[in-house]
């Protein structure tokens, strides 16, 4: 992987924030973007610009066609048996999750069934479920260790024949851990439940197969992968998708419209009501080509590089801890630490103000979780393919300056 080429397609990177050169390691929030992605956003707008599936005229077809294509290129992306039909572009993980619980969840579940979820998930794998619970659904939540693994043995022991859903995240936003998701979809499966994939965190960082994990749904975000904001998708598997009731009506998720009923569109239309997002699905295509040139195996590399620079810097910073498994190789691309006695929020400000390191600090929509480790908030760096270790110095040598400031040693 040549960093240096690779930073030259995102101009962001050069910019200046307080007179610093800008290190961003907000990339678990969302990436930024390259101008390949940049310039198939301004093809769509300068050259195909007009709504899909609607005209006959040579515009709509282009752009169309080009929407289509996208869809076929994340659903390869993921290894998905029917690339086309069972990629359904949303605006983010968020909405995937929220089509799932509304569109499968609400209509396939019963008074007494239960959602196993973890007390690792974002909010996004907590709120939705939680909807259901006015339609009798239980919803439970297996612990963690305190170095921040899943306690398979709660998840044993929580599972029963009235489990109807098991949903995890692959890779935490906050303890980076990487869950054995596979095993996760075979206990899922061994007791006739459904399993729920959280990848937003994963599908960016690694290699994803969906047809080895076995996951029957997998929610991710567009913007987090070098895509715009508002594009994600839902993969899930087609009997899935035909077993679902939609979620949003409308146009375009029909095939006819009588007064008093419809019938649905084909996959994967039935589930993308209204004039979609057509140039952020587009540029999720464009993402995609280009993370593939990159190489999925080869990012994942670079996390793991980065990390364990990461570890070696912070081992030599007294009063630090970082959060989740310490081994590189067992959680993805982002470290969520503290400073003993000094506030996240100041030590994010004060890395910005001071060396423009973008850091993110709160509970990073994980409240549970941040709970769970005794914890009101963290600092976190989040890594991806344009960022250096000279970066990770900058960040030390900003945090070194935050406990000076605070007066630690
Ligand atoms: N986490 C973070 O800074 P959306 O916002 O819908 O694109 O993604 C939701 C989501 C779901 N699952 C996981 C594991 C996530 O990390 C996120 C997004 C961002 O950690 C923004 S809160």
């Amino acid at each position: 992987m040549n960093i240096e080429k690779i930073r030259e397609d995102f101009p962001i990177l050069e910019r200046k924030i307080h007179g610093k050169k800008l290190v961003y390691l907000d990339n678990a929030a969302t990436t930024q973007k390259p101008m390949q992605v940049l310039g198939a956003i301004n093809d769509y707008y300068t050259q195909h610009n007009a709504n899909i599936h609607r005209g006959v005229h040579t515009m709509s077809e282009e752009a169309s066609d080009m929407y289509d294509e996208a869809h076929k290129k994340v659903g390869k992306f993921i290894n998905a048996r029917h690339p086309f039909e069972e990629t359904v572009f949303v605006r983010n993980a968020t909405e995937a999750m929220n089509l799932v619980a509304y569109g499968y969840a609400m209509h396939n579940l019963r008074p007494g069934d239960e959602i196993l979820s973890t007390v690792m998930e974002h909010h996004a794998n907590i709120v939705p479920w939680q909807f259901l619970k006015e339609n009798g659904i239980v919803v439970k939540h297996v612990d963690i260790h305190d170095n921040g693994t899943l306690n398979m043995d709660d998840l044993h022991e929580k599972m029963s024949e009235k489990t109807k859903i098991v949903t995890c995240v692959h890779a935490s936003n906050v303890v980076g851990t990487i869950n054995p998701v596979r095993d996760i979809a075979k206990m899922a499966h061994d007791y006739g439940a459904v399993f729920v994939l959280d990848g937003a965190q994963s599908v960016p960082h690694m290699p994803v197969d969906v047809r080895r994990l076995d996951c029957d749904f997998m929610a991710f975000s567009g913007h987090k992968m070098l895509s715009s904001t508002g594009s994600g998708s839902l993969y899930a598997k087609k009997e899935m998708l035909e077993k679902m009731h939609p979620f949003l009506g409308g146009g375009d998720m029909i095939r006819e419209v009588h007064l008093q009923e419809s019938k649905w569109n084909s996959l994967p239309w039935k589930f993308e009501a209204g004039t979609p997002d057509i140039a952020s699905g587009i540029a999720l295509g464009t993402a995609v080509d280009y993370l593939k040139k990159v190489g999925m195996g080869n990012v994942r590399k670079h996390d793991v590089n980065l990390l364990r620079y990461t570890f070696d810097k912070f081992s030599e910073l007294d009063g630090s801890v970082i959060y989740g498994p310490h081994d590189p190789e067992a959680r993805s691309g982002l470290v969520a630490f503290n400073l003993s006695g000094i506030h996240p929020h100041d030590t994010g400000s004060i890395l910005d103000t001071e060396y423009g390191v973008a850091v993110r600090s709160g509970h990073h929509c994980a409240q549970p979780l941040t709970e769970r480790l005794g914890q009101i908030a963290t600092t976190r760096a989040s890594f991806y393919i344009y960022n250096t270790e000279e970066e990770i110095d900058i960040m030390i040598e900003g945090l070194e300056k935050v406990k000076k400031i605070f007066g630690k040693k």
